[in-house]
């Protein structure tokens, strides 16, 4: 099927990009395209005009800021994944992004589209939930940040309202001396969109005692969401520590019931990744190098 006919439009600033949006509520911004323009083309997106923000240079780069790593949002996802600073400041990013579909729609896929895009499954917003990042947008009016928590509103559903452009997302820097992450998904297939996937980030002091612990699950419900696992800090991290903090922490969890997969499997799973990633997480924060968790 072909698109229904719409206006293209490719602003040379931020600035106009927003005004243009404030001025039609049915424009749409375009990046790189690896969603909409299958919509599009299916028709379930009919805008009336794309606004193109690709090539706008106040969206692109990875830069160092005050405790943050700011990822602009055009930044293909093949060159967040290639990016040093990334590797070495947000590895947890870094470990989730070989998950995000493959690599030809990383090769034009951004950072700041897949946060946009909402979609509950998707890797790059489980990672700014599990990390406490922070989504900033443009607006008429001025930038606007919000904490990644409050972002998500359900699926493609976030609070990027009419006439705002989502500029960047901060992610911010853990500087402990040992820290371990862990990545996990399952899916039909490679590249298919998780049923359930889980995001964890373990800090620990020399004595091997734990500084810090985020735990993130996406594909659950209708966004990602951050689970409670604070009675980790401070204490030894062994098999049995993971597996208590992971069953008090999705004690009440609810789960999506859809065709993909029934609410029971998916808590099911939830468990298991939730308590993977947070062994392979304290296994890479101990040194060990850890196989078969990345893609
Ligand atoms: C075969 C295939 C497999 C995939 N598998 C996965 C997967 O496993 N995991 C995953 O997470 N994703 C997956 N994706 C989607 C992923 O590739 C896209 O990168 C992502 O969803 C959108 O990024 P984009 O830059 O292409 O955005 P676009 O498609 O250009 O836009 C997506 C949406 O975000 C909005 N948007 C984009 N940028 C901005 C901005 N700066 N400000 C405001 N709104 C904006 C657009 O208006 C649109 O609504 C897959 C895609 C394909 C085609």
């Amino acid at each position: 099927m072909k698109p229904a006919p719409f206006d293209y439009v490719r602003p040379g600033t931020l600035a106009e990009a927003c005004e243009l949006l404030a001025a039609d509520e049915d424009a749409r911004v375009i990046a790189g395209g690896q969603t909409l323009v299958p919509m599009l083309a299916m028709r379930l997106a009919r805008p009336a005009r794309l606004i193109d923000v690709l090539r706008l240079p106040e969206l692109s780069g990875i830069r160092e800021d005050n405790g943050a790593i700011v990822v602009g949002a055009t930044t293909r996802q093949a060159n967040a994944l290639d990016n040093p600073l990334i590797r070495a400041s947000v590895p947890l990013l870094a470990l989730a992004l070989p998950w995000v579909g493959h690599p030809p729609t990383r090769n034009r896929g951004t950072i700041g589209g897949s946060v946009a895009n909402a979609d509950p499954s998707a890797e790059i917003p489980l990672v700014a939930v599990t990390l406490g990042a922070e989504i900033e947008a443009a607006s008429p009016d001025g930038p606007i940040s919000t904490p990644a928590d409050d972002f998500f509103l359900g699926a493609m559903l976030t609070t990027i309202g009419v006439g705002e452009c989502l500029s960047a997302i901060r992610f911010p820097v853990w500087t402990h001396k040992r820290i371990g992450v862990g990545f996990h998904e399952i899916s039909a297939r490679r590249s298919d969109f998780a049923f359930v996937s889980a995001a964890a980030q373990i800090a620990l002091d020399d004595d091997g005692r734990c500084l810090d612990a985020a735990l993130g699950l996406g594909g659950v419900g209708d966004r990602p969401i951050k689970l409670d696992v604070a009675a980790l800090i401070g204490g030894r991290l062994d098999a049995k520590s993971l597996t208590d903090a992971v069953a008090a922490a999705t004690t009440d969890l609810e789960a999506t019931d859809d065709l993909h997969a029934s609410a029971a499997y998916r808590r099911r799973v939830a468990v298991t990744l939730c308590t993977r990633a947070l062994q392979d997480a304290c296994d890479r924060a101990n040194g060990a190098e850890v196989r078969g968790a990345a893609r």
